[in-house]
């Protein structure tokens, strides 16, 4: 068949005409491993897309879904809900920072991303601020694909098509990826806490009075791993505190041990008024999401005549049984097996596989922190992006390894429960694609 013309599936992110020439098609999975259509066993450097820290197919979990599905499959969400979305709000908010005591679900990053921004311009209306309506983001932010989460986005190409139809009222950050004074960076970098006043400097602009929220991923990941400069996040909570706006962490990968804590807010010291969060949430294994957020806020919502709905937003899945019992099982796995203090156990070792690739011909930077990594290649002259997709096609042809590029940086999301010699031997693999890419 001719894939090219044939192939009905629109995949996301994808390059769907040079992958429908040699298509990549994962059937299987288990533990640290893919099964591919040929029967090749391929392991997954990425936990899925950030997904899957407990690794695949985690029989906990399996065992929890599978009950789920034949005990309770969906029931509606509004009016009513189900004993398994009470105990997952109860845990959840249970491991968050003090003072964060309520949860909304959603379905995916995206979702919660959109419902974080509705919320904080919700709260402040109900306290009578409603000119608080500005929402700041930051260059190179990945705040999902929905009208919200594009506008406060800033990866230009995820913004380019859209951009008349782009939330008004939004404005950015500078990012804070400064390879010519950070390159080779272990852990936050040291230059560039100054950037954090980007946010003053747009409070004097707009008044900070008409000012929502501000929206930040605590370490970047979609734009490659880019950790905050070091006290870079206390200053935006002290400029947030200063000007009464909201600070929402956008830990839709930080959460949920790769930072080494239940949430990337504990790993920083630095507590937000609101956390966005999916992924690792059920590791992977049914879409879900949830925003948390700080008592005040949810108290500003419960006024007026109490029969009335307080939150006008929501969606059919919120909280859909089968996800929240794949979630309850995911809690008492990290639970039980100690993964947050596995996943940072790891890390010097990680950081030191990372950096073993600093002098390489083709590294710019490399950059680490908690289990989130990246090593940067020089784009190739006049084609970037180029050498990135092909060192990905080689990782998965030649050497059986699933890697993850975004442009030329490949990026890394060990499993928090990593062997040590798996993660050096793919680290090998890597070597070797990286002498062979040209
Ligand atoms: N916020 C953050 C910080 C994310 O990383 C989303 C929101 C959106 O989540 P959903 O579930 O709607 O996709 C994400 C998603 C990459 C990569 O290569 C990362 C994501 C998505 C696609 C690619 O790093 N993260």
């Amino acid at each position: 068949m001719n894939a090219a013309v044939e192939n009905p599936y629109w995949m996301p992110f994808t390059a769907n005409r040079d992958f429908n020439l040699k298509p990549r098609v994962i059937t299987g999975a288990e533990g640290h491993w893919y099964t591919s259509e040929d029967g090749t066993r391929l392991y997954d450097t990425f936990s899925g897309l950030w997904t899957s820290g407990l690794g695949h197919c985690h029989p906990k979990i399996v065992e929890a879904v599978q009950k789920q599905v034949a005990t309770l499959d969906y029931c509606m969400g509004f009016q009513v809900t189900n004993d398994k979305a009470l105990k997952l709000a109860e845990r959840v908010t249970s491991m968050a920072p003090d003072g964060i005591d309520h949860c909304f679900f959603t379905n995916s990053g995206s979702e919660s991303v959109d419902t974080a921004l509705k919320i904080a311009i919700g709260y402040h209306r109900a306290r009578g601020e409603g000119n608080r309506t500005r929402l700041i983001g930051r260059e190179k932010g990945y705040h999902g694909v929905n009208f919200g989460g594009m506008s406060v986005g800033g990866i230009v190409p995820n913004r380019k098509v859209f951009s008349p139809a782009l939330l008004p009222g939004v404005d950015h950050l500078r990012h804070t990826l400064d390879i010519a004074r950070n390159a080779f960076s272990r852990g936050l970098p040291a230059h560039g806490i100054e950037l954090a006043d980007d946010l003053a400097g747009l409070c004097a602009l707009h008044d900070g009075s008409n000012i929502a929220a501000v929206i930040v991923e605590p370490v970047a990941g979609s734009a490659g791993v880019i950790p905050p400069p070091a006290g870079y996040l206390e200053r935006l909570r002290e400029i947030c505190d200063e000007h009464g706006i909201l600070l929402i962490f956008d830990e839709v990968i930080a959460a949920f041990g790769r930072l080494g804590h239940a949430f990337g807010a504990q790993r920083f010291g630095v507590t937000p008024d609101i956390i966005t969060t999916a992924k690792g949430l059920t590791n992977g294994v049914v879409p879900m999401g949830a925003v948390l957020v700080r008592d005040e806020i949810y108290e500003a919502f419960m006024h007026g005549p109490a029969h009335m709905i307080e939150l006008f937003h929501g969606y059919t899945y919120s909280g859909h049984p089968v996800a929240a019992a794949a979630g309850l099982a995911t809690m008492d796995v990290y639970d039980t097996e100690g993964t947050f203090e596995q996943a940072q156990a790891l890390e010097p070792h990680f950081e030191d596989l990372l950096h073993s690739f600093a002098e390489h011909e083709h590294v710019i930077d490399v950059r680490n922190y908690g289990l989130m990594g990246a090593i940067e290649m020089a784009p190739r002259d006049g084609a970037p992006g180029a050498r990135g997709i092909e060192a990905h096609k080689r990782c998965f042809w030649d050497e059986d390894l699933v890697v993850r590029n975004g442009m030329d940086t490949l990026q890394f999301s060990p499993f928090l429960n990593s062997e040590r010699d798996e993660m050096e031997q793919s680290f090998e693999k890597i070597r070797r694609v990286l002498d062979a890419v040209e």
